[in-house]
Formats: structure tokens, sequence, C-alpha cells
């Protein structure tokens, strides 16, 4: 029964639709620097892979060869200056191995200056509001009518079958490929997170405080996060979905939605 189980597992985890639908890793995302950070994820993984396998190796090994039945005798000694030497300057080695290509990968993440275009992102219970600076372009994004409607208990919608469920909005932060986007971000009322995993971007939005963040996208597509903050019983209602489109697409996007106050007044009604 356990070998059956266990063979079935296997074959389900080999199976590259299950590895697409139980994905555990991180994505590696649509930036440079997304792709960074999850290169430097995998160094940091390989590298605690191998000091497990040391570390248990030997471990593992020594309780097998030197157990008392086989009549092993302890050794007496009660310091080693050259073992402890040793393991104080090699993790020290390979903590600034990690640390040199994360800090230069994080001051690169920091850095928001001279975007191409920037958008206020302000977060209320529970939904995201969105506002070129430079584009007379604001909106509010909220969970999609049909997620809102398969939401509440007895519904009678099976939510499984609701495309995007939780994951759609009514009105998607639009942003041109290939160009620098900086994101202000704040928050109307208590903490929230901007949360999209393929632009490696998690950010909290604080009421009072503007945090900075950026992105450049490589490629065109739909791309969806969810805030990443308990925020209050709707939490979980308030996805956020990105559409990075060609730039002349984003102009035409643009000059359609630029008359912001009749949209804003629209979606509050
Ligand atoms: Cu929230």
């Amino acid at each position: 029964m356990i070998r059956k189980s266990f063979l079935s597992l296997l074959i389900f985890g080999l199976s590259s639709a299950a590895k697409a639908e139980w994905a555990l890793n991180m994505p590696e995302g649509v930036t440079d620097l997304s792709a960074e950070t999850y290169d430097l994820h995998m160094m940091v993984f390989w590298w605690c892979v191998a000091i497990g396998i040391v570390v248990f190796g030997v471990m593992i090994i020594s309780l097998i060869k030197h157990r008392k039945s086989v009549g092993a005798k302890p050794a007496d000694f009660s310091h080693s200056t050259t073992a402890e030497i040793a393991w104080t300057v090699i993790p020290c080695v390979i903590l600034l191995i990690m640390a040199v290509p994360a800090a230069e990968t994080m001051i690169k993440l920091e850095d928001s200056r001279d975007p191409d275009l920037s958008v206020v992102v302000t977060a209320y219970q529970w939904k995201w509001h969105y506002k070129y600076q430079d584009e007379g372009v604001e909106f509010y994004s909220s969970l999609a009518r049909p997620s809102v409607d398969a939401r509440p208990l007895g519904s009678e919608i099976d939510p499984n079958n609701v495309e995007n469920y939780l994951l759609d909005v009514d009105n998607p932060l639009v942003v041109p490929k290939g160009k620098k986007v900086r994101l202000l971000l704040t928050s109307n009322d208590v903490v929230h997170s901007w949360w999209v995993p393929d632009l490696s971007i998690k950010k909290d939005a604080i009421p009072g405080i503007v945090n900075e963040t950026w992105f450049r996208a490589r490629e065109a597509g739909t791309f969806r996060g969810q805030c990443a903050e308990l925020c209050g019983k709707d939490h979980g209602y308030m996805p956020i979905v990105v559409e990075v489109v060609e730039p002349d697409a984003f102009q035409a996007w643009v000059e359609t939605h630029s008359d912001s106050s009749t949209r804003v007044a629209q979606v509050e009604k």
C-alpha cells in the first residue's frame, strides 16, 4: 500500500504538468532583477544543500563507524585549535561568497532613479488605487466581478469554474514593456503589501510612509499577485494584476484612459 502510493506520488512528481501545478520554487520572473534574485536564491539553496550533505554525511558516518558495539573508544581531547579555526573561517568565507552578490543585487533593487513612468499605488481596505503621475490616469483596481459573485457562501457558483478566481481585477495596472516603472507605495488605512512574484516585488504599503520600488518588464503579458500583508477581513480579496504591453499599445491605452475624473467617479459609484 505504502509502496503503491509512493510510486504514484513519484510518477505524479515527475510529470511536467504536475510540476507546473505544484511549483514549489519561486518563479524566475520577467525582469532582469527577478532573474538575478532567482539566481541568488538558487546559489544560496545549493550552498545549503552542500552544507547539509557535508554535515549530515560526517555525522552519519561517525555514528555508524564509531559506535560502541564495534568497540569505538572515545577520544579524550577537549580542544582543537585547528578545528576551531576551520569551523570559524569556512562559514565566514561561505557567508562572504553569498553576501557580495546579494548586496550588489540589493543596491540595484533600491535604485529607482530616472524612471520612464511613475505610479502612485495607494492601498485601501480592500482594493488598490493607481495614479500615473505624468499621464493623468488614475483608477481603482478591485476584485473582478466573477470572483465577487462566486465569493459568498451559498452563491451556488463553483469557484473552480471561475477563471483566475480571486486573482483577477476589474482594472489592471497597465505598463509598457522595457520601460523603467517606479512605484510609490502608500496606504490609506492599514499596512498592506504589493506582491507580484513575477516582478520579484513584495513591498509594504504603509499609511503615512511612501515606499519606493521599481521594475522593468522584459516580456509582455499578464502577471498576477496579491496583497501579502494581513490587512483585515477581506485581505484575500484584493488581488493585483499587472498587464505589460508594447509601448505603442500603452500610449493608446493612456489616451483612452486619461480622462481620469470620470473614470474614478465611475468606479466609485
Ligand atoms: Cu491588503
